[in-house]
């Protein structure tokens, strides 16, 4: 097993996000990886590789120039208005009726403009490490298209909340998205993305609705209770090219497991030359912001299910915020992966 890691991470690091009404440290913080790498390196997984910079064109696959262009400015932007001494957050957005084809000039006019949530800090580092994120996607996607049976891109900010042109829920770019479509530029006809993470990968959807070539699936908790509450309906079958199977709060191995089950066929179905995970672990049963009950052990099951497919794979980190159990979970996914 590759794995891709980039310390650059650390340079995104919020100073307080808005939870039940509170200002609170951000639960996506550098920590989270350290606790994953310490784990992986204490069960004697490979030490990780260094990602290689292609530039912005894998970015840009996915993602709007001008979106890019917003993301790369948007601190500089923010301190000449407001300073230094804050993150930059958004808290204004457009209702029915207002007018999305004239982008603000101010920023905090474009910091609403181009986000859908107010508990994603931009910070004076986070386009480097949300680039280098999606580095590291891209870097072990081409470890796959190179002949290795899996990879591991050990990256954050996550990305799967992040659509061609916007971004929220922690996500900027959108690393499943970038390896999936490396995936079809190297020439395979057809991808799957499966996405476990607790919450609805709606970027990846939004990517990826109506194209045939690569197909999408998320098990995820409902909507109608859960972040991101917009998208995420079984409804939304995208012209046949997506699948969501919602899930309710308190969701354990019993039920998630034949979610599971149907997903996997789905994506059998479709027989993919190469699959993509988004891999998040706060579906965990003591996550500090979700709601499911799957245990430690329950990942390796997860790993080894999904290993089955027997496909060229790319797993790319996502969410999980219970720092303490974080490694051991996403350890017992990679060696049930792993497990032949
Ligand atoms: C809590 C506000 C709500 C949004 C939850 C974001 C979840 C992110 C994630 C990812 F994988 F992207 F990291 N927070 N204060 O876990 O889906
Ligand atoms: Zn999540």
């Amino acid at each position: 097993m590759k794995i891709v890691y980039c310390p650059d991470h650390r340079l995104q690091h919020g100073r307080a996000e808005l939870a039940d009404g509170r200002l609170v440290p951000v639960f996506e913080h550098p920590g989270r990886l350290d606790a994953i790498l310490e784990a992986l390196h204490r069960r004697g997984f490979p030490e990780p590789v260094p990602p290689e910079d292609r530039g912005l064109a894998p970015i840009t696959a996915v993602h709007e120039p001008a979106y890019v262009e917003f993301l790369q400015r948007a601190w500089h932007d923010w301190v000449a208005v407001h300073g230094p001494d804050g993150d930059a957050l958004p808290l204004s957005w457009r209702a029915p009726g207002m007018r999305e084809d004239r982008e603000p000039e101010g920023i905090d006019g474009r910091l609403g403009y181009w986000s859908f949530d107010a508990g994603t800090p931009i910070t004076a580092g986070t386009w480097a490490a949300a680039s280098a994120a999606a580095r590291v996607a891209d870097t072990a996607r081409m470890q796959v298209s190179a002949g290795a049976r899996v990879a591991f891109a050990l990256a954050r900010p996550p990305g799967h909340h992040a659509g061609s042109r916007f971004y929220g829920g922690y996500c900027f770019l959108n690393g499943a998205a970038v390896a999936a479509q490396g995936f079809r530029d190297a020439g395979v006809a057809r991808v799957a993305v499966l996405d476990v993470d607790y919450h609805h990968g709606n970027g990846t959807q939004q990517i990826f609705a109506g194209r045939a070539d690569v197909f999408t699936v998320s098990l995820h908790a409902d909507p109608s209770f859960s972040f991101p509450f917009f998208l995420g309906h079984a409804d939304e079958t995208e012209g046949g090219t997506h699948m969501n199977i919602p899930l309710p709060r308190g969701t354990d191995w019993l039920s998630y497991s034949a979610a599971l089950e149907t997903a996997l066929a789905r994506i059998e179905r479709q027989d993919p030359g190469a699959l993509v995970v988004s891999l998040g672990v706060d579906t965990w049963e003591g996550d500090p912001i979700c709601s499911f009950a799957l245990k430690t052990t329950d990942y390796r099951r997860i790993g080894r299910r999904i290993g089955a497919l027997g496909l060229p794979t790319v797993i790319v980190m996502e969410g999980g915020y219970a720092v303490e159990s974080l490694g051991a979970n996403v350890a017992e996914f990679l060696e049930g992966f792993a497990e032949r």
